[in-house]
């Protein structure tokens, strides 16, 4: 047997007992055999280095990147649509059956972890992306090669992207934590931050050290493939057979009945799982009828998340603390004796608005059930109706801004109490904090602490001026030394050039998020293009209903917001234009397009030329590397001939750039 022969043979053997351990979850060889057959692969990977492929096992581990790069999405990742009772379950099923029949349904446990894509080219793992906002996520790809679950090779060369969620088993967390304790390390409040903080290592040699997996629920195949599925459930299996790991406990359904009992059924037994979940994902499998159904702005309408009820706990309300927050919302929080909930100490809790508080009729001195709402805020669900109750003062909602004094009010078919002063300090340092925020300009170290005192001590007024800050302002402020001065306005620096996506979240424009921010800044390109964008250009994005296209219209026509732009350019804003992937493959090379192309316009062709690192010319030389002939090409074909210049077909050309994202 030659090298080459003896290293395909190990590689096949390592990776079928990586797949038969942490895949299967049932090994076929012993740690021993299995170490004598890397050790051998790993000695001859080092004779022979040309030899070493990227989907060697011997590739999981080992290196160090300086930070992680944004990578754009071939395909989006849709959210998904949730429902919190059986209720919303049928109706959601009801009225699938009124336009499509009857339909089977898929039911997979809704793992709690972080969701990725994963690219494979003709089997080869290539790139590993965390979702992101669902359109541009970070490329993590050396981190998730560690993970034994993620094959480097499947067992057939199939093109797909294939979505998933990394998780790490209770046990592995309890045990890192245990770890951590000792080493006077910082603790993990769950899995989900275990995972979450494991993959976001820049030196994948520690995440290689923690115990990650991963299972894989939906796929795209981008190639062909023999007898594509035709079902949800089909193409699960299909993942299955290719190598991946997937949930096993995915059920297929006849109806809704079915489906809610699966929710029930896993509703008591999820505690006994190795991994958190936190609901059932329920998908209709047909995918015709997917296909027909298709999505809403943000998620798919042939799939729900139900969620498992949350726990609920029992504690005294001490307080009922107001604040102000970015729109001039008053919002009243309950301040509470500390209990444990889902793995965590509660102290606050949400009130919502005082209308909320009315129907609860809570009072200070209450005990009170809380739970966790919607995953991280927990919120004062009911009171215990005991003697003590009816004896304590009725709670009065505040008539006065906390903030500034000024007299609330009500807006029209709205149940918040508001503070409609626009000077008023609390509601200008929300704004600004906001703006500041990880999901905005994700400004490090100028925290809510730090605003309200360069605010108040009037270095700032909005979150423009911030940009105006020297470090000399910082070292005026409680407790800021030369080091953490140079910090924050370093960071400050630093959020000039965020995304397009994150300047236009930080405006704060009614009802535009970072998805929506996300997918507009995505389509537009520039802010000039979002400023200049008619209201129908603007809710022609799937995903931009009318209203949002309205209020992002109206945002640009007013003269204190075009200032605020110019002004945050003159301070040297520049966002940065949403990513475009580019390679190299083409460095170094000369295109000449000539004649009529059937797939692209010859301005389309020399774009992804461009992406590809090449360069076109419109004139045939001795430089010129390849000429793309179209029907009808002419003198630049016959000058190419003459010169002996290599001549591509369109065809040729789409081999060339297949599988890249242009
Ligand atoms: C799971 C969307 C669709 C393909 C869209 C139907 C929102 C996280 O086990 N299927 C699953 C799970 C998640 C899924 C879909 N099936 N989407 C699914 C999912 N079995 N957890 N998710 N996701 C994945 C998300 N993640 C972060 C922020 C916002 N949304």
């Amino acid at each position: 047997m030659d090298i080459l022969e003896r290293i395909d043979f190990l590689k096949d053997e390592i990776n079928r007992a990586n797949y038969k351990y942490y895949v299967e979850d049932n090994p076929s060889i012993s740690d021993f055999e299995y170490d004598k057959l890397f050790a051998e692969l790993k000695e001859l990977e080092g004779q022979n280095p040309l030899l070493i492929t990227p989907d060697s096992p011997t590739q999981r581990v080992g290196s160090i990147s300086e930070k992680f790069f944004p990578y754009k999405h071939k395909y989006r990742l849709y959210s998904l649509d949730n429902t919190y009772n059986y209720e919303d379950l049928e109706d959601w099923y009801d009225k699938i059956v009124k336009e499509y029949n009857e339909q089977e349904l898929v039911c997979e446990l809704k793992i709690d972890g972080l969701a990725i894509a994963l690219t494979y080219e003709n089997g080869v793992f290539v790139r590993g992306v965390t979702r992101g906002d669902g359109i541009t996520g970070e490329d993590i790809t050396n981190n998730l090669k560690t993970i034994k679950a993620i094959p480097l090779k499947l067992f057939k060369p199939v093109s797909v992207e294939v979505r998933g969620e990394i998780y790490m088993p209770k046990t592995s967390f309890e045990k890192l934590n245990e770890e951590n304790l000792k080493n006077g390390e910082k603790l993990f409040a769950n899995p989900r931050n275990a995972a979450a903080g494991s993959l976001r290592q820049l030196d994948s040699s520690i995440t290689a050290k923690r115990d990650l997996s991963m299972f894989c629920y939906t796929a795209i195949f981008t190639g062909q493939i023999e007898n594509p599925p035709k079902t949800h459930y089909e193409s699960i299996m299909y993942l299955k057979d290719l190598g991946f790991k997937i949930n096993p406990n995915i059920r297929l359904c006849k109806n809704a009945k079915e489906a809610i009992q699966y929710c029930k059924d896993w509703d008591e037994k999820r505690f006994d799982l190795n991994y958190a979940t936190d609901g059932v994902v329920i998908k209709v499998n047909n995918f015709a009828v997917q296909q027909e159904m298709g999505f809403t702005s943000r998620a798919p309408k042939w799939a729900t998340a139900f969620k498992f009820p949350p726990e609920e706990v029992t504690t005294t309300l001490l307080d009922i603390e107001t604040g102000v927050g970015k729109t001039g919302a008053i919002t009243p929080v309950a301040i509470l004796e500390p209990v444990q909930l889902g793995g965590s100490t509660v102290a606050r809790a949400s009130l919502h608005n005082f209308d909320e508080i009315k129907r609860l009729d809570v009072r200070i001195g209450d005990k009170v059930f809380i739970k966790k709402a919607a995953e991280i805020i927990p919120k004062v669900i009911k009171i215990i109706e005991d003697e003590e109750h009816y004896n304590r003062p009725v709670y009065c909602a505040p008539q006065k801004c906390p903030s500034c004094g000024a007299d609330l009010h009500f807006h029209e078919e709205e149940v918040n109490l508001y503070c409609d002063n626009p000077d008023c300090p609390a509601k200008i340092c929300a704004k600004i904090e906001y703006w500041a925020s990880k999901e905005a300009m994700d400004i490090d170290n100028v925290g809510p602490s730090i605003i309200e005192q360069l605010y108040s001590k009037g270095f700032i007024k909005n979150a423009v001026d911030l940009y105006k800050l020297t470090m000399q302002d910082f070292m005026q402020l409680d407790l800021v030394k030369e080091k953490s001065a140079f910090n924050m306005y370093n960071a400050i620096q630093e959020s000039k050039t965020r995304p397009l996506a994150k300047l236009l979240t930080a405006f704060s424009i009614r009802n535009v998020g970072k998805e929506t921010a996300g997918v507009i800044a995505n389509e537009f390109g520039t802010l000039e293009n979002i400023i200049n964008a008619s209201v129908e250009e603007l809710s022609n994005i799937e995903g931009v209903g009318g209203i949002i296209a309205q209020d992002i219209f109206d945002f640009f026509r007013r003269p204190e917001n075009i200032n605020m732009i110019e002004e945050l350019k003159a301070l040297g804003v520049e966002p940065a234009p949403p990513v475009q992937n580019t390679y190299d493959d083409f460095k170094g090379l000369t295109f000449v397009l000539t004649g009529t192309l059937q797939n692209m316009t010859r301005d389309e062709a020399s774009e992804k030329i461009k992406k590809m690192g090449g360069k076109t010319s419109s004139s045939v030389s001795k430089n010129t590397s390849y000429i793309i002939a179209g029907e009808n090409a002419g003198s630049k074909l016959d000058k190419g001939l003459k010169l002996g210049v290599i001549i591509l077909t369109e065809d040729d050309f789409l081999n060339m750039i297949k599988g890249k994202d242009l």
